[in-house]
């Protein structure tokens, strides 16, 4: 869609960009590019608009899209697809369903979303994932391995979620086995690990990660027992570079 379009250049242009360069990048008029723009502000994108310098998208930090997120992979020489929703019930739910379309072949991918209405933690739990600030994303591959082996990709999950944020802010962080990190005592990272299998063994593994990167408060009945990487170090990091870490 054109505002996607719109989206990814804005996403890449440190500076001010007119329109016209829009319309001519995309090959489309400048009311179409106006109405991209406004249709990305409903959505929530502070997209600064002054004459005679063009549009500028304000804190981009705060949005993740499956660009950002390809070229995070990439930096970490990885290469393989990035799903991303700004919505979704659940990118365990999404990358299970996509998996079933994409078997028998080979694969891994990568399903984010900003923000999901159903999260799900283990036995049926909820897990809370507000827009903006925090990563929510399942890795969706076909390891071959046996089925009996499989709850070692949470620990490794875990392992890797741990290093990632530790390098990202200079901090130790705390693994309370098998699917929880901590830190100062309270969760910042659950893993759901799923996994389809039959009698030829493994399908496919979706192992989810939940991180409260940004969030600045927590629903009361979640208050004592989870914190976010923000509260705790005081810095901003863009969930981009933790998903490609
Ligand atoms: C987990 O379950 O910790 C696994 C969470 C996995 C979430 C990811 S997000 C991407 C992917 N898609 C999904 O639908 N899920 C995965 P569990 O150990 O059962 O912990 C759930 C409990 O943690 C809840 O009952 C709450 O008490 C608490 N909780 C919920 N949201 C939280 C949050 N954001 N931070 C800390 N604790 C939370």
């Amino acid at each position: 869609m054109l505002k996607d379009e719109i989206l990814k250049i804005l996403l890449e242009q440190e500076g001010f960009l007119s329109g016209q360069e829009i319309s001519a990048a995309l090959r489309v008029s400048r009311t179409a590019v106006w109405k991209g723009v406004a249709a990305l502000r409903k959505e929530g994108y502070e997209i600064l608009a002054v004459n005679h310098r063009g549009y500028f998208l304000e804190n981009k930090e705060k949005f993740l899209s499956a660009e950002q997120i390809q070229k995070a992979l990439e930096e970490q020489g990885l290469f393989f697809d990035v799903i991303y929703e700004r919505q979704v019930d659940s990118t365990n739910r999404l990358a299970k369903s996509l998996a079933e379309e994409r078997l028998p072949g080979d694969f891994v991918f990568l399903a984010a979303a900003d923000t999901q209405t159903k999260g799900r933690g283990r036995r049926g739990r909820d897990w809370s994932s507000p827009a903006g600030e925090s990563i929510s994303m399942s890795l969706c591959f076909r390891p071959k391995i046996s089925p009996e082996l499989a709850p070692c990709l949470t620990l490794l999950a875990a392992l890797a979620m741990g290093e990632a944020i530790e390098e990202a802010y200079s901090i130790p962080i705390g693994i309370k086995w098998p699917n929880d990190l901590v830190l100062h005592g309270k969760k910042i990272c659950g893993i759901l690990t799923e996994m389809s299998a039959d009698l030829d063994g493994i399908r496919y593994v979706v192992c989810g990660l939940g991180v409260n990167v940004n969030i600045v408060e927590f629903p009361e009945e979640l208050s004592q027992t989870a914190t976010s990487l923000f509260l705790e170090t005081g810095k901003r990091v863009a969930r981009s570079q933790i998903i490609g870490a």
